[in-house]
């Protein structure tokens, strides 16, 4: 195990990792409520990260979710710091650093969803009754931007495809629509004319039923922050970040592609299907590279954008179909 000497004199595992400067605090106690000399494998440094980033927002509410391997990879996260200040959600302006300033006149409470269309069984549901239909799990996904940055977050929820089994799809249900609350009294953002609103995104029915498509209600072990998509987004990992609408009040199932709200905005820039996919570049920029926020600093070489950023098991949905037309 690598022990080096952290600035503030307290001996950190992994410490070639960069720490952000505010969570040595927190980290440094948890650290020492284990014991002195045992082993810090990965396992407990995974909590002694997520106990530190935790106390980064302590007036957050705790909503934790049973942690699934199998969908989470271990690479470094990104600080909840970076996560919860560098956003894009326009409905709040559009630059980065404006969710996170102006999203506190979001109300989250009470909220409900209105599942439409398609389907046998109708619904509206609270948050409360939506976020019992399924036990919360903890995923941590690569969210890959098209503007070309990622980041890793642990989100909590539970697979689309639970909620979906509960409506019954009818055969006509060939797409399903995510629609985003659109409320100028709320959201100063939607009186540009930068999108149209309301924010509309859509998947392809199998795309929604996969189960590493996730219906989000926390992130690092708390409720989302309202800059993140408060109370209920989805995240959809191997697509560009702009598939995964955030604070959305209505799901709708439908026969045909739906007219999603960056498609309608630059047709040739943003297809439906939106994979990341390295070899596919936009029309003004690569899309090759990558930068992680958090960790990449500006003049560092970028780092390889991975095919369906790097969730393979997802290449079978697409067999035959020509991802260059289909971008
Ligand atoms: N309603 C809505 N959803 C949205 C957006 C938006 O502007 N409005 N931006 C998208 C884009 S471009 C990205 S990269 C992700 C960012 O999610 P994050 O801020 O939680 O990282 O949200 C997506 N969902
Ligand atoms: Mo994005």
């Amino acid at each position: 195990m690598l022990i080096k000497r952290s600035p503030n004199g307290v001996d950190l595992p992994f410490s070639s990792e960069i720490t952000p400067q505010e969570v040595y605090e927190s980290r440094r106690k948890f650290i020492a409520r284990m014991a002195a000399g045992a082993a810090v494998g990965s396992a407990l440094w995974e909590m002694a990260n997520r106990e530190a980033f935790a106390a980064d927002a302590p007036a957050a509410q705790k909503f934790a979710g049973k942690r699934n391997p199998a969908y989470s990879t271990m690479e470094k996260q990104t600080p909840f710091k970076d996560a919860s200040t560098y956003n894009n959600f326009y409905e709040f302006g559009t630059d980065k650093s404006e969710p996170a300033a102006n999203a506190d006149t979001l109300k989250t409470r009470p909220w409900t969803v209105s599942i439409e269309g398609e389907v046998k069984k109708p619904m509206t549901l609270d948050l409360d009754s939506l976020t019992r239909l399924a036990p919360l799990e903890e995923r941590v996904y690569r969210l890959r931007c098209v503007e070309g940055w990622s980041m890793v977050i642990p989100w909590v929820g539970f697979s689309l495809s639970e909620l979906i089994k509960k409506v019954e799809p009818t055969g006509n249900a060939k797409y399903i629509e995510f629609i985003t609350l659109a409320d100028k009294k709320q959201m100063p953002g939607v009186g540009s004319r930068v999108l149209e609103w309301p924010y509309v995104e859509g998947l392809r029915m199998d795309e929604a039923m996969h189960p590493l498509t996730l219906l989000t209600m926390g992130m690092y072990g708390q409720v989302l922050p309202n800059q993140n998509g408060a109370p209920v987004r989805v995240i959809v990992p191997w697509k560009y970040g702009f598939k995964s609408a955030k604070s959305i009040v209505k799901i709708r199932f439908v026969k045909d592609q739906p007219k999603t709200a960056w498609n309608v905005s630059a047709p040739s820039e943003y297809g439906f299907y939106s994979n990341v996919n390295p070899e596919v570049d936009h029309p003004r920029w690569s899309q090759a590279t990558e930068r992680r926020i958090g960790e990449d600093g500006f003049f560092q070489k970028k780092r390889k954008t991975l095919m369906f950023n790097g969730y393979p098991q997802v290449a079978s949905l697409y067999t035959g179909m020509d991802l260059k037309k289909n971008f």
